[in-house]
């Protein structure tokens, strides 16, 4: 690292002491170093589809079984896939920092076997299922099959996670903006931030004059309107910033 990173490093660390109120927000870039293919890459994610013609409820009316197939693919892919350096060290950031919460926009709950619990999963988890009809609602692991149905009702069930034109969970999006309303420091690890709301909660931070700072392999749209801004792998940058 040159010099003026390793200073702007200091600084970044400095102000993560005990007593700040500390925001993350974190995106796919964070699981990159784990395996897990980021949405915006060059190839796109899988099958030269895009996650915006396959992450959508319409794609999913259409074609449900191409739809289960894209996300049981993710199931087994990230199923391999382990927490690395970046999700470590913001676990060890939630036991140093009394104020912490993690919002992540990542689905595949590398965070939660990281062992952060300060955390919000504001995109849902790949590990949950939930009817298209009735209430019900779990967590699963297991192998599904092609086109699994509601053990209740009988009708199809889809992936516990939040398609492009749906509203996030009740109360997520609530604490959201509570949280970062009060936060001292935001930090925006991993993301593009080219999807709504979250690209957004940097405004939130900022209004309330809190420091932001951008941990990213590239510079974003969001760049120009940070306090820092530190390019470079997450699993790299993080464990720096905790240690
Ligand atoms: C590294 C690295 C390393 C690599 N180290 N860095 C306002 C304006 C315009 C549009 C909208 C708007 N408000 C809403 C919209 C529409 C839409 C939207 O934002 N569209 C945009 C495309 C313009 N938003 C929505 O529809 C949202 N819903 C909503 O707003 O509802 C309102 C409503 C209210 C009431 C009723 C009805 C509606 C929902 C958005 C849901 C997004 N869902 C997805 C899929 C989840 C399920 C799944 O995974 O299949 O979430 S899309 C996908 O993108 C996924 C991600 O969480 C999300 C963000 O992607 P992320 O994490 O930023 O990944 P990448 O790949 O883009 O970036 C990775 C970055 O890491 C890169 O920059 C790399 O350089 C970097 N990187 N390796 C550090 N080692
Ligand atoms: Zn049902």
């Amino acid at each position: 690292v040159g010099n003026i990173v390793q200073a702007e490093l200091e600084m970044v660390k400095a102000l993560l002491s005990g007593d700040r109120r500390v925001v993350v927000l974190t995106g796919a870039g964070v699981s990159a170093e784990s395996g897990v293919p980021t949405f915006r890459g060059r190839d796109g994610l899988w099958k030269h589809y895009r996650a915006e013609d396959l992450a959508r409820p319409d794609a999913f009316a259409a074609h449900p079984e191409l739809v289960w197939e894209f996300y049981n693919w993710r199931r087994r892919l990230v199923a391999d896939c382990r927490p690395n350096p970046a999700h470590r060290a913001l676990a060890a950031m939630e036991r140093q920092i009394r104020n912490f919460l993690l919002i992540t926009q990542n689905v595949d709950g590398l965070h939660v076997r990281a062992g952060s619990r300060k955390m919000v999963e504001m995109h849902g988890s790949l590990w949950q299922v939930r009817c298209t009809v009735c209430t019900h609602a779990r967590e699963d692991f297991s192998e599904l099959p092609e086109l699994p149905d509601c053990p209740v009702c009988g009708h199809l069930l889809r992936p516990g996670v939040v398609w492009f034109g749906e509203p996030l969970t009740p109360g997520v999006l609530k604490l959201a903006i509570e949280q970062i309303g009060k936060a001292d420091v935001f930090l925006s690890v991993g993301t593009s931030n080219m999807v709504q709301p979250a690209a957004s909660f940097y405004q939130l931070a900022k209004d309330h004059g809190a420091v932001t700072v951008e941990i990213n392999a590239e510079p974003t749209p969001n760049t120009g309107f940070m306090d820092f801004a530190l390019h470079g792998p997450a699993g790299e940058i993080l464990p720096e910033l905790a240690a």
